[in-house]
């Protein structure tokens, strides 16, 4: 029982750390920033900063973190890190066991929404070799139809006409990068580190489609010199509440404005092509490979797609956690189901990886308690994680005809929740930069799903599938006549 008031988050704590949190072990005003990172939310935090803690841990000190925010909705996160010299808590939590550190890899953070300046005078410098991005599914802008750069999107016609001041990541790189071009400095590498199907090719391709409309030259410099390892990341992190600002006040007597809670399970797998060089990351657990391809289809098709099938369908039912979804015995099944008949058969086999034993861990993942993962976080952003979760496994099974029911599900929840009142008469939060097109799709008749699967930028040519459009507007239909339970009892039972 902590009895002291919470002591404040600050370099000065560092100097008389408490005996339960871990600090860092290394003189941190003598860290070089190597790295600049874009979308410094929970995950960035509790995933590729704690991997880079540890390098820095081991004295390769080089190599910490300016973390940038490009969005409005950053200003918060520059506050509350700004004022307590980007420091934070990570904790790990499972069962009995919790475990916190204070956090020290990121060493300034720039809100580049006010000040694009700053961020670009950083990407110039020689001294960041690295850009990582966390810039969410739906930042890279491209059409699911075309695959290509969406140039109607509009922070990319933004980013086009006022270069000086970007709302888009491709603003961004595209102005850092031709500053280092100009002044012959080498590029750093892009590496993008968000839940999207060759995530390091699609930010290549999108970025070189962004340069050519701005400058052919800086294009063709991009396309020669710079490199976009694919990787794929995983670690589950819910959203910071009240809550876990709670959970750090109470267990580890700490004032952290901007904690962040984690699973301990982390995994990183990445293509070794660095441009301009890389921490050691291979010494502290992270696996280096020559295609990532099969790793990054076994999360995102698995963990990914089964998150957002328990997320809208869960919601729906009721629950407000994952745990709760992923422990419920109605869910089980259904989950165990989509994972083992509709998606396990579109992913290679994975190196050194039992998918099996894969898919026992993911569901023991997702029923940690301790975490308390949100529902609605998950919920967040449909229209660009179903594209890159859900319809592409749709897509691979109507090929040859396979299973697509408990896929379909998903996709019809999905539709039924952005009518964004539940079955109590409640409202739902849709939380979506698409929000106001989806829902306005399905205002007139919202068991028509038809006017959304007219978005080929989301659905591609999916809705040209008789078969598929049958059964989603079957399944639509079932939950508003049934409900949510009994459309999934139904499912369930293979009705
Ligand atoms: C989640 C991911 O946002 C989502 O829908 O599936 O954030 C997931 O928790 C992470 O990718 C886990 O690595």
């Amino acid at each position: 029982m902590i009895t002291t008031s919470p002591v404040k988050i600050s370099k000065a704590l560092l100097t008389n750390p408490p005996s339960n949190v871990k600090c860092p072990s290394y003189d941190r005003p003598k860290l070089k920033e190597g790295i600049l990172h874009i979308g410094v939310g929970g995950f960035h935090r509790a995933h590729q900063a704690l991997y880079i803690e540890e390098v820095l841990g081991a004295g390769f000190t080089d190599w910490a973190i300016c973390g940038v925010g490009i969005m409005p909705q950053d200003a918060g996160m520059s506050q509350a890190l700004n004022a307590q010299e980007c420091l934070y808590t990570l904790v790990e939590k499972s069962g009995a066991n919790s475990s916190a550190r204070i956090v020290g890899a990121l060493t300034s953070y720039i809100f580049g929404y006010e000040n694009p300046e700053a961020v670009f005078k950083k990407m110039a410098s020689p001294e960041i070799k690295i850009v990582m991005l966390t810039a969410t599914e739906g930042g890279y802008c491209f059409d699911q139809g075309t695959g290509e750069l969406d140039f109607n999107n509009a922070g990319i016609k933004h980013d086009l006409a006022t270069p000086e001041k970007p709302h888009t990541i491709f603003g961004y790189l595209a102005e850092g990068l031709d500053r280092r071009r100009k002044a012959g400095i080498a590029p750093f590498t892009v590496l993008s580190c968000d839940n999207v199907q060759h995530n390091g090719q699609v930010a290549r391709s999108t970025l070189l489609s962004f340069c050519k409309k701005r400058n052919p030259e800086l294009a063709t410099w991009v396309a020669t010199n710079v490199s976009f390892p694919n990787c794929m990341v995983d670690r589950i992190t819910p959203a910071t509440t009240d809550a876990e600002r709670e959970l750090v006040r109470t267990t580890y007597n700490l004032e952290d404005a901007s904690p962040v809670v984690a699973e301990p399970f982390r995994q990183w797998v990445i293509e070794d092509s660095f441009c301009n060089g890389r921490p050691p990351l291979e010494k502290f657990g992270v696996q280096f490979t020559a295609d990532v391809t099969p790793y990054e289809k076994m999360k995102i098709r698995l963990l990914n797609a089964t998150h957002s099938a328990m997320g809208y369908l869960g919601y729906l039912c009721g629950y407000r956690y994952i745990y709760q979804i992923a422990q419920a015995p109605e869910f089980t099944p259904y989950l165990k189901d989509l994972m083992n008949i509709e998606v396990t058969p579109l992913v290679p086999a994975v190196p050194g990886i039992n998918l099996d034993d894969y898919k026992r861990s993911l569901m023991e993942r997702f029923a940690n308690e301790t975490i308390k993962d949100q529902a609605l976080r998950i919920c967040m952003d449909g229209s660009s994680k179903m594209p890159k979760f859900i319809l592409p496994s749709i897509a691979e099974q109507l090929e040859h005809g396979g299973p697509i029911r408990r896929l379909t599900l998903c996709v019809a929840s999905w539709i039924r929740f952005l009518s964004a009142v539940d079955e109590q008469g409640k409202e739902i939060p849709i939380d979506d930069p698409q929000a106001a097109r989806l829902t306005g799709a399905i205002k007139a008749n919202p068991r028509n799903p038809r006017p959304l699967l007219a978005m080929t930028d989301i659905f591609g040519n999916l809705g040209q599938s008789d078969r598929f459009v049958k059964e989603l507007e079957e399944l639509l239909n079932l939950l508003y006549d049934k409900g949510a339970k009994e459309t999934l009892a139904m499912v369930r039972e293979g009705k």
